[in-house]
């Protein structure tokens, strides 16, 4: 049987220039492929995230099987392709990943066209639907999964979340095209990379984050040596000399991190690598041995420069453990991005204008980027839970109809991906209060930058929050 896994992207920014081959569906396509399936993977990349083309390629493969996952960001997107599949073929559609699992329920009510949607990973859950179609033997014995029965969608017991990461095939990155993916490794190097991950969860509750609702606070790593023979192989199958180690948390266990240095140093593999980290799973010594190993760009969620806004949303970090984190990194060379988010429970003006002044302190380190993004509620979070209970997500909300405010479009954000606002801190301002409080020389260098990319809609923007920048105490 013939089946297809597509992932579908809502922006044509990142399709252009940041996009990863999916490694999730690298991993089932794998798995699939070791069960003697024929496997196609259709992406935004190859296909220039053109949707019709996307079901072209779809259908010419006459798949017995369709599976689609989707960032929330992307939902719509992905419900289009998976509605003109329905209808132009017989194949049995799932779905799975970040969004179609913790919205399973109103996503089987609303779109009519999905079969089957996967709780959490997939790898053993889509061999297992691909034999069940083959034979026709009904899904009631797989767990893991909703289905339509007689009676309506049925859900079947999670599995365990013990799949054994090193019994996993090698990721199948022969189905992308990769010569079309532009990737490359953060900061100046800017050398082609390809994405690689050693350990899978995260055991920390940070409120908005949607990993927690995939992985329930279950860490598992791989063996660095498998891990590392893994990366070994891509390097010289494919010829990249960079990776992006796209773990949760790449730090979070001292030990594993440490042996998959001292393994890269051994085997004198000479790539070059980025990853995720905390800021309280770092120190000096670790850092300098990252750096030796070829780490050459660290991202940190520092997220607030305020303390209390960090233990409300269960960051369980410092701002001195932040600030300390960085001014190490990058005494030892390697260059950072420390993300930040506004608009978070509880903020206020103060506590906004106490991140941007963190925000200001870390942009004038040389080597340190510090962008901010508004925080977006994502399904299965804690904060989706507290949007609800404040009534930030109104009565009756679906994930899969599409809801949007006009103040989203102020915002820049992807308009269909609620926004969390706080009473005193209205997200309309949000933008005119960061403008501000910064530095004429700051003004002047945003203005230019927006005017580069210049369009009726950016010079409107630009007119609205310099007239409401104006008018905010
Ligand atoms: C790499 C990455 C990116 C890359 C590439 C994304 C891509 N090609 O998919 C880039 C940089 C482009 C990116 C961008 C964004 N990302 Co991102 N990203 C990640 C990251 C760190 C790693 C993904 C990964 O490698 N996972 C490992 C694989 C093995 O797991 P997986 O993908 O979940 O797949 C497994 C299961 O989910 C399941 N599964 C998944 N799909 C399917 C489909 C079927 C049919 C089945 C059966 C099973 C199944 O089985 C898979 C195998 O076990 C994740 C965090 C994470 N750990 O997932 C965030 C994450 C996916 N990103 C997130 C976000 C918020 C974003 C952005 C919105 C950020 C922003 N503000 O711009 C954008 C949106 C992009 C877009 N336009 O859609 C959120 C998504 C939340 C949500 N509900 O949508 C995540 C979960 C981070 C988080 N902590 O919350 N991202
Ligand atoms: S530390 Fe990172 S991956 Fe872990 S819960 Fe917090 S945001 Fe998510």
């Amino acid at each position: 049987m013939n089946i297809v896994l597509v992932d579908v992207s809502a922006d044509e920014h990142f399709v252009t220039q940041n996009y990863h081959p999916h490694p999730g569906l690298a991993y089932m396509a794998a798995c699939l492929e070791k069960e003697g399936y024929s496997v196609r993977i259709v992406d935004p990349v190859s296909s220039n995230n053109n949707a019709r083309l996307m079901v072209k390629q779809i259908c010419e493969f006459k798949p017995g099987i369709v599976g689609f996952t989707a960032t929330t960001t992307a939902r719509f997107q992905s419900i289009a392709i998976i509605n003109s599949i329905k209808k132009a073929t017989n194949a049995f559609i799932v779905a799975g990943g970040c969004h179609f699992h913790p919205t399973a329920l109103d996503v089987m009510a609303k779109v009519s066209a999905i079969d089957c949607i996967v709780k959490g990973e997939g790898e053993r859950t889509i061999v297992e639907i691909a034999q069940a179609v083959e034979s026709g033997v009904g899904f009631s014995k797989i767990n893991g999964i909703f289905f339509r029965g007689d009676g309506g969608v049925i859900e079947t017991p999670d599995r365990p979340i013990n799949l054994d990461l090193d019994s996993l095939p090698r990721p199948a990155f022969h189905l992308f095209n990769l010569k079309r993916y532009k990737l490359c490794l953060p900061g100046e190097k800017r050398l082609r990379a390809l994405s690689a991950v050693s350990s899978r969860g995260c055991p920390c509750k940070c409120i908005f984050c949607s990993i927690t609702a995939m992985q329930k606070h279950n860490f598992r790593k791989r063996l660095p040596e498998l891990f590392l023979d893994e990366v070994e192989y891509l390097k010289k199958t494919y010829g990249y000399q960079a990776f992006i180690f796209n773990d949760d948390t790449l730090t979070m266990d001292r030990n594993h991190i440490v042996s998959i240095c001292n393994g890269l140093l051994k085997r004198n593999m000479r790539i070059n690598w980025s990853c995720l980290a905390r800021v309280n799973t770092v120190e000096r010594d670790l850092l300098s041995l990252m750096k030796s190993a070829g780490c050459c760009y660290i991202m940190y969620g520092v997220e607030s420069g305020s303390e209390a806004i960090l233990k409300i949303m269960r960051k369980n970090i410092t701002i001195e453990q932040a600030t300390k984190a960085i001014e190490m990194t990058v005494d030892v060379g390697i260059p950072v991005t420390a993300l930040f988010m506004v608009s978070l429970p509880g903020e206020t003006k103060e506590e906004l204008r106490k991140t941007i002044a963190l925000i200001d302190k870390f942009s004038s380190y040389s080597h340190v980027r510090a962008p901010y993004s508004i925080t977006c509620i994502y399904p299965g979070t804690e904060l989706e839970r507290m949007a609800y209970e404040q009534g930030i997500l109104p009565k009756g909300f679906s994930w899969n109809t599409q809801y949007t405010k006009p103040v989203y479009t102020v915002l820049g954000t992807d308009p269909y991906t609620p926004c969390w606002e706080n009473p005193y801190l209205p997200l309309r301002d949000i933008k005119a209060i960061i403008f501000k409080s910064r530095t004429f020389l700051y003004k002047i260098r945003h203005i230019f930058l927006r005017m580069q990319h210049i369009s009726l809609r950016n010079i409107i923007y630009a007119i609205r929050i310099g007239i409401r920048s104006l008018t905010i105490r």
